[in-house]
C-alpha cells in the first residue's frame, strides 16, 4: 500500500502528492516546518512542536490556516492512515501558490503538508563510540537577518555547513555565530560537560530552540546536574570532559573529537551516557 501524504485536508498517495512549481515554498524557501518523532504511536512533545511552528509562522507573517488542535488531529490521522507507530513526522507550511515575483500578497493561501514516514536512524556505532565533528567556515545565520529561532524552509546555510562537514568525512558540523561563539550544529544543538557541570549556548547566541535540548536540560536538572546556558567558545569545547549533540532525529549523541582534538578520554562520558539512557526512557515508556 502506498504511503499517504496529507495536503490541505486530504490524503494522497505519495506519488500523487504534489505542490505547484509556483509555490513560494519552492521558489523562495518561503515557509516553515517541523520535524517530530512518534514513539509507540505517541507523538513526542507535540504541543511544543506546534507552538514552535506557530511562532516561526508568526515571525514571517504567515498565518497557518487551521488551529493547533486541527493540526494535531491531522498529524494523528496521517500517522494512522499509514499505520506508523514509531516514525518521523514532517510538517511543512508554505506561503502558497503565487507569481514569479516576491510579493507574498500575490500568493493564494498557505499550503499545509504532513509527511509521516519511518525514521532513518543513525548507525548504532555513533552512539556507542561517539562522533567526530569539525567547525566549518559557514557562519550560522545572523539573528538580525533570518533569525535561527525561525525554523524556516530556507535551510541553505545549514546545508552549506553540512556539505563542508561531509567533505571532511563528518556527518555533523559545528557552526559558529557572527561573533565567533559556538552556536550549534547543522541539525542538532550542542552541549559540553566540564567538572560535572553542563553548559550549552543560550538562545540569543543565534540558535534553534531545540525541543530535545529543552527535554535534556530538564532531565539533567532533575538529576541534580547544573546546566548553564552561556556563550561558549571553541576553546570551551576543546577542553570539555564530554560533549554531546541533541536533536529530534539523533536524540542524544556523543561527540568524541572536535577539530582533531580528542574530547576527554575519547570515549562517550558518564554524564552523556546517563542522559542518553534517561532520554531513551522518557521517549519509550
Ligand atoms: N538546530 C537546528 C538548526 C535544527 O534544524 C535542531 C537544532 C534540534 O532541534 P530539535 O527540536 O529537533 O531538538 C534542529 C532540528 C533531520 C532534521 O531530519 C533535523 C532537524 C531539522 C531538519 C531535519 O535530521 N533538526
Amino acid at each position: 500500500m502506498a504511503l499517504k501524504v496529507y495536503i490541505n485536508g486530504k490524503l494522497y498517495d505519495k506519488d500523487e502528492a504534489k505542490i505547484s512549481v509556483y509555490d513560494h515554498g519552492l521558489l523562495y524557501g518561503d515557509g516553515v516546518f517541523e520535524g517530530i518523532r512518534s514513539y509507540s504511536g505517541k507523538v513526542f512533545r507535540l504541543r511544543e512542536h506546534l507552538d514552535r511552528l506557530w511562532n516561526s509562522a508568526k515571525a514571517i507573517w504567515l498565518e497557518i490556516p487551521m488551529t493547533k488542535e486541527e493540526m494535531a488531529q491531522a498529524i494523528h490521522d496521517t500517522l494512522s492512515a499509514n499505520g506508523i507507530l514509531d516514525g518521523y513526522i514532517r510538517v511543512v507550511v508554505t506561503r502558497g501558490v503565487g507569481t514569479l515575483g516576491l510579493d507574498p500578497n500575490r500568493c493564494s493561501q498557505p499550503q499545509v503538508i504532513i509527511i509521516t514516514d519511518l525514521i532513518a536512524l543513525y548507525p548504532e556505532d555513533y552512539y556507542r563510540n561517539g562522533l567526530e565533528i569539525i567547525t566549518v567556515s559557514t557562519t550560522r545565520n545572523h539573528p538580525a537577518a533570518l533569525n535561527p529561532r525561525i525554523k524556516s524552509l530556507n535551510y541553505l546555510n545549514n546545508i552549506l555547513a553540512k556539505i563542508e562537514g561531509l567533505q571532511a568525512g563528518c556527518i555533523e558540523a559545528l557552526m559558529l555565530n557572527h561573533k565567533g561563539e559556538v552556536a550549534e550544529c547543522t541539525g542538532d544543538n550542542i552541549f559540553v560537560v566540564r567538572q560535572g557541570r553542563i553548559a550549552t549556548p543560550p538562545i540569543d547566541a543565534g540558535i534553534l530552540e531545540g525541543i530535545t535540548r529543552d527535554a535534556v536540560i530538564g532531565l539533567a536538572r532533575q538529576s541534580g546536574i547544573e546546566v548553564a546556558e552561556i556563550p561558549l567558545t571553541r576553546h570551551d569545547v576543546y577542553i570539555a570532559d564530554e560533549c554531546f549533540l541533541t536533536g529530534t532525529a539523533a536524540e542524544v549523541i556523543p561527540v568524541v573529537k572536535v577539530d582533531s582534538r580528542t574530547i576527554g578520554d575519547g570515549r562517550p562520558g558518564p554524564i552523556t551516557r546517563d542522559l542518553m539512557q534517561q532520554f531513551h526512557k522518557l521517549t519509550r515508556s
